[in-house]
């Protein structure tokens, strides 16, 4: 191999080597044949390093979890046995005979959403999930999928979503596992044919998905109905939702009013959801707020209520706890390191205060405080990833934005060169949903009115004079989308000045998007995935691939081209290493390369770096073009 190194170098070939061709390509001096894999993994740790931070990077404590025995969890009986047994109108019955607050956790889906841009990688999520398991073992179930976890984990982990949930379905056999999904818009920002929707719907069940918390982002039902009639053809609990969104207790604004989500929930009631999820992922339910919509929805019907929100306000534990006295049946939280400003209201705190009343949730302190302060230990990693908010605000009441939206949306604005302009944009986020009727904001809804937003600063436009100045403009996709009723048909219709004005004279549709969308055709993109990428061709494959063609396409080319780095620590796969920093890397189950990045040499004449390692005590190099 050696020889064969040296003899296939460029520079030996063109003839031109001195005595210092050796001392300068070490390289070449890898004498064991270096597996793909290895050398992947070299190429990945070089690239970060020459390309990436040069080494610097925070000194991270090992996060700290329970050693669980599986046989042990595998044991426990939980909310799952309980609907594997009795099936979701048995578990019903159950949830209607406790006395206990039931608590949902989220730390795993939304709280990761909204605090770090949806980055937790799953090797994260496996490490504790046995704690989880055990210490969790009261809890009602654990939100985990959906929402923006399915694309992100393709999209900037290059993980596979669906790996994911099956793990971490393995390692917690006992609580029932959550999913959110967006209505006839599936995990995705459109809407998609129907036989897309019924397709995921029933794979995410077979995969280990108990519960469906159904929305549209608009409360349009229709957008609702195919999600919903297929979560009840897979006998999984369904959890169709109201989006609360204004203020009941502001009388001056009466469109999304006390009535409007009685009479939405007795709607979602007669239409066979078993539970019923009010929706608040904006964080304005005021506590006074949330007793009072209980208690009117406990009068009106007789599912149990489950109900979520955002701490953004920093109000989200008192609106918990006034919905708890008014009877509300289960509520979100996340574990406390995970909770707080755009993520869910404090867990253990929750569990704390409950502790002794009526409401007890049943949960041991002392265990969940493990999980915790496991997560605490992990979420330095992911620091680049939050936002720079540092406390609760009132403004949200004033803006109506969606956890994950009010903490990402200033890097997007960054991100168009209007940094300086971020209140601006907020103000006008206000202001394109008051010119759009005052609507539901939530995905896709609330990125249409973030993307005008920033369509109308960036354009110096108004309200007053985008009629003139922006006649021939094109707008934002997701605004024309929105205009065209293909998110579906908001309370009260479009304004059609504005709707005319942005469809430049395209007849937008009334009916459910999913009626004129052809069906996908599954064993085409089977076929494809198999001749083009060698796969097996499987169902999940596919759905992928339906749900998001290009983002699946570019993880399938990453993983060919890169390698898979889903089992490499976060410190490292975010972080790579430092110079003379030794670090375990798993390239696959049970197998674990020892690296140290030794010396990193000069920059040649056509821009590489050696980067020098000890693997397993033995020297590799890899070559890395230096884009600096
Ligand atoms: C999502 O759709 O991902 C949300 O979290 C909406 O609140
Ligand atoms: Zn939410």
């Amino acid at each position: 191999t050696f020889l064969l190194n040296v003899l296939n170098h460029p520079t030996f070939r063109a003839g031109n080597c001195d005595t210092g061709f050796i001392a300068d390509n070490p390289e070449l001096l890898n004498i064991m044949v270096r597996e793909d894999k290895e050398l992947k993994v070299l190429t990945f740790l070089g690239e970060k390093f020459v390309n990436g931070n040069r080494g610097i990077k925070p000194q991270f404590d090992v996060p700290v979890f329970p050693r669980i025995k599986q046989d042990e969890i595998n044991k426990l009986r939980g909310t799952k046995q309980i609907l594997d047994e009795k099936g979701p109108e048995g578990l019903v019955e159950w949830i209607k005979d406790q006395k206990r607050l039931l608590i949902t956790d989220t730390t795993m889906r939304d709280a990761q959403q909204s605090l770090m841009a949806t980055r937790v990688r799953t090797v994260d999520m496996e490490k504790i999930a046995p704690a989880v398991a055990l210490y969790g073992q009261n809890l009602f179930s654990l939100e985990m999928w959906g929402g923006a976890t399915f694309d992100t984990a393709y999209r900037f982990l290059k993980e596979s979503p669906w790996e994911r949930l099956e793990t971490l379905r393995a390692k917690i056999p006992n609580i029932m596992f959550q999913m959110l999904i967006r209505g006839a818009n599936g995990v995705g920002y459109k809407n998609y044919p129907d036989n897309v929707i019924r397709r995921f719907v029933k794979e995410s069940a077979a995969s280990g998905i108990d519960v469906f918390r159904i929305f549209d982002s608009l409360n349009w039902i229709q957008g609702m109905e195919v999600a919903l009639d297929e979560t009840l053809n897979q006998g999984k609990v369904a959890e169709a939702c109201i989006c609360y969104t204004g203020d009941i207790l502001d009388s001056s604004r009466d469109k999304y009013n006390l009535d409007y989500y009685v009479r939405m929930a007795k709607e979602l009631e007669k239409r066979g959801t078993h539970i019923l999820g009010i929706k608040d992922m904006s964080g304005l339910i005021k506590p006074v707020a949330a007793k009072k919509l209980i208690d009117a929805l406990k009068n009106e019907i007789s599912i149990p209520i489950h109900l979520h929100t955002h701490d953004t306000s920093g109000n989200g534990v008192a609106a918990l706890m006034m919905a708890g006295a008014a009877g509300v049946d289960i509520i979100d939280a996340a574990f406390n390191s995970m909770s707080g400003l755009t993520s869910q209201p404090a867990l253990n705190s929750i569990v704390a205060a409950m502790e002794g009343t009526k409401r007890d949730t049943g949960i041991e302190p002392d265990g969940i405080q493990k999980i915790s302060d496991y997560w605490a230990a992990v979420r330095p990693v992911y620091k680049e990833f939050e936002s720079d908010m540092m406390t609760g605000s009132a403004e949200i009441y004033k803006y109506e934005m969606p956890g994950g939206q009010y903490s990402n949306l200033k890097s997007q604005v960054e991100s168009f060169g209007l940094g300086h302009k971020f209140n601006d944009v907020k103000e006008m986020y206000k202001a394109v949903n008051e010119m759009l009727g005052d609507i539901v904001k939530v995905t896709p809804s609330s990125k249409a009115v973030g993307d005008m937003a920033i369509f109308m600063v960036q354009n110096e436009l108004t309200p007053e004079n985008i009629y003139e100045k922006a006649a021939n403009m094109d707008f934002p996709d997701s605004i024309v989308s929105y205009f065209e009723g293909m998110m579906g048909q908001p309370e009260g219709g479009f304004p059609e000045k504005l709707q005319k004005l942005v469809l430049h004279g395209k007849e937008p549709i009334t009916c459910r998007p999913g009626e004129l969308l052809p069906d996908e055709d599954f064993d085409a993109i089977k076929k494809d995935l198999k001749e083009k990428y060698g796969l097996e061709g499987t169902e999940k494959e596919a759905l992928s691939y339906a749900l998001y063609p290009k983002v699946f396409e570019d993880y399938l080319k990453s993983l060919e081209k890169d390698g898979n780095f889903r089992l490499m620590g976060s410190d490292i796969f975010f972080h790579g290493l430092a110079e003379g920093e030794t670090c375990e890397v798993k390239i696959a189950e049970g197998k674990e390369l020892v690296v140290r990045l030794s010396d990193i040499r000069e920059t040649d004449e056509e821009g590489f770096r050696n980067v020098v390692f000890e693997v397993n005590g033995n020297r590799s190099a890899v070559k890395i073009k230096d884009e600096a």
